[in-house]
């Protein structure tokens, strides 16, 4: 079954989300044209809402001067997931540029975004950033609402409109959404989903105005996030903040006469899609050297200042690897106009500079550094050709990058995959070697580690990471999402709701071979053999 033949229900879906899965941009006589988004959610989430007759609220990119100027369809040619998706199907939130800023840079992303990594001490807490958010989560509730308005009424449960609001962007808009929908008497299913981490309850109470963020929250039918420690976290905030009565074995929480369900729903990537990307890119690098992977968002909590040093106390220690490994950085520029975001690119030219300058011979450079996009075939080739992907933020929701990496590992023998524990990615990738960017010369050993893994290890750690990922794709992601709001129909199963569950997990799955307690995730000099990392090629009692 693709995804194609998945409706929500017979209802239709609403997506909500900050920006649209397209941006708007003036071409050279001033006319409005779409501009495509490639990312994975847009590829699952699209068909979705195209297909149950949908429509999707964002803000489409561009302060528009007549807020009533017409979205324009999408071009002939278009073959984007969006193509299908009409302009009468779009509803384009506009909101007063400067009280945009303050709720998108202000509140968006220089405080929650901080503080739900949990780096309070980067995050600004102002109550006019916090008021521009609220009235702009109030402009997006208000748009979703027409939204609902101009769907055919429901006639009972079965063809229940499905909203489905995304992120730290939108934590209000469910409640008003609910309270507005009640008081015209339209129906409609509620569900969030939240793609960063949700903190622990001591760190989100340092947010004055957090007790609304919840309230916001469970608005909602079902609260979903990446991963179990996400949800119990919001559970904890909801019982210690608002009082509310919970059950944590069964991710339950009361509030306002209703349950809320809590879900952990880890995001997938278009698996295949990147697969065929890899089987199809040409060869980009061209070198014997081992290449060791780094892709990010130029961003604080990707870790990169760690991974450099810890990059750099390989070479110190392991000069085995000098002349014959490169670490190739994509540095993709992120919030360019913020001063944190300068410093930080300032600091990583600085220490590529002195890295590069302290161990660079004549015929070699430690450091590859890429400031800027590269395409998504260069992409898919840098994954499939390198030895090593090195995903080592200090805290990240899930981190596509490790799961599109392992997607591209066609070659036999493939290469290794690091992820930090701290990530989302860190906890469900279970063969992937840890590391603990925190750690420098811990950091440094392991990577020392992927580079000597002998091949057949390598290939028994890829093939599972691969299996887990093509299994647990996006529209896998998106299926889990419908069947968790009791909104999963497909085409040819109509009568069958809920058919589609989670794959069954087997006696000879790996997950359960590695969660035996005596698999520990990583690997200490003084335990040698009988870490997790060893024991893939022991054979357990
Ligand atoms: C947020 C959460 C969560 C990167 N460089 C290039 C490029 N990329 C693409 C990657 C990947 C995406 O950007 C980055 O996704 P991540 O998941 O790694 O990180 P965030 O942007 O912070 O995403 C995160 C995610 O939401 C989904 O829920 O996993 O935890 O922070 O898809 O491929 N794409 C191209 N050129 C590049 O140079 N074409």
């Amino acid at each position: 079954m693709t995804l194609a033949d998945v409706v929500a229900s017979t209802g239709s879906m609403i997506v909500v989300s900050n920006r649209l899965p397209f941006v708007l941009v003036r071409d050279k006589d001033g006319n409005l044209k779409r501009k495509a988004s490639a990312g994975g959610l847009v590829t699952a989430v699209a068909p979705v809402v195209i297909n149950g007759n949908g429509l999707w609220v964002g803000w489409p990119g561009i302060h528009l001067n007549d807020p009533t100027e017409p979205i324009p369809e999408s071009d002939p040619n278009d073959i984007t997931p969006t193509a299908g998706l009409k302009s009468d199907k779009v509803v384009a939130v506009q909101m007063d540029p400067v009280m945009f800023d303050s709720y998108y840079n202000g509140c968006c992303n220089a405080t929650f975004w901080p503080l739900f990594h949990s780096m309070p001490d980067r995050a600004t807490f102002k109550g006019e950033h916090w008021k521009s958010y609220v009235k702009a989560n109030k402009e997006f509730a208000d748009c979703t609402i027409k939204a609902l308005e101009s769907l055919p009424p429901c006639t009972g449960n079965n063809d229940m409109p499905l909203i489905w609001v995304h992120d730290y962007h939108l934590m209000l808009a469910a409640n008003w959404i609910r309270q507005a929908a009640e008081e015209r008497e339209l129906k409609c299913k509620l569900g969030f989903f939240l793609h960063i981490p949700f903190p622990p309850w001591d760190i989100f109470r340092l947010f004055p105005w957090s007790d609304e963020i919840l309230q916001g929250m469970l608005g909602c039918d079902m609260v979903g996030f990446h991963i179990t420690d996400y949800c119990l976290n919001f559970v904890d905030c909801c019982q210690r903040n608002l009082g509310c009565r919970v059950d944590r074995k069964n991710l339950l929480v009361e509030h306002g006469g209703r349950t809320v369900r809590v879900r952990p729903l880890p995001i997938g990537i278009p698996f295949e899609r990147f697969v065929e990307l890899a089987e199809k890119a040409p060869r980009v690098l061209s070198t014997n050297q081992k290449i060791i992977l780094g892709v990010d968002r130029l961003d604080y909590t990707k870790g990169l200042v760690h991974r450099l040093r810890s990059f750099e106390k390989l070479l110190e220690k392991y000069p085995e690897h000098i002349e014959k490994v490169s670490l190739l950085q994509i540095s993709v520029p992120s919030r360019t106009d913020v001063k944190e975001y300068q410093d930080l690119k300032e600091e990583m030219d600085q220490l590529v500079g002195r890295i590069n300058g302290r161990f660079t011979t004549p015929n070699w450079s430690p450091i590859r550094y890429i400031y800027g996009c590269v395409s998504q075939d260069e992409l898919a080739a840098f994954y499939r050709d390198s030895a090593v992907g090195l995903v080592t933020p200090l805290r990240d929701g899930m981190n596509l990058v490790a799961k599109e990496f392992v997607a591209c590992q066609i070659n036999i023998p493939p290469g290794v995959l690091i992820v930090s524990p701290f990530a989302g990615a860190g906890e469900t990738m279970h063969e992937a070697l840890i590391c603990n960017p925190y750690e420098i010369d811990d950091a440094s050993d392991v990577i020392h580690r992927a580079l000597m893994m002998p091949e057949d290890e390598r290939i028994l750690r890829m093939n599972y990471l691969r299996r887990r990922e093509k299994l647990n794709d996006v529209n896998y992601w998106t299926k889990s999402f419908l069947s968790a709001m009791g909104s999963l129909v497909t085409q040819d199963e109509q009568d069958d709701v809920g058919s589609v569950t989670m794959p069954a997990v087997t006696l000879d799955d790996f997950d359960e071979y590695l969660a035996k307690p005596k698999l520990p995730r990583r690997q200490k000099p003084e335990c040698e053999g009988t870490r997790r990392n060893c024991l893939i090629r022991k054979p357990l009692n």
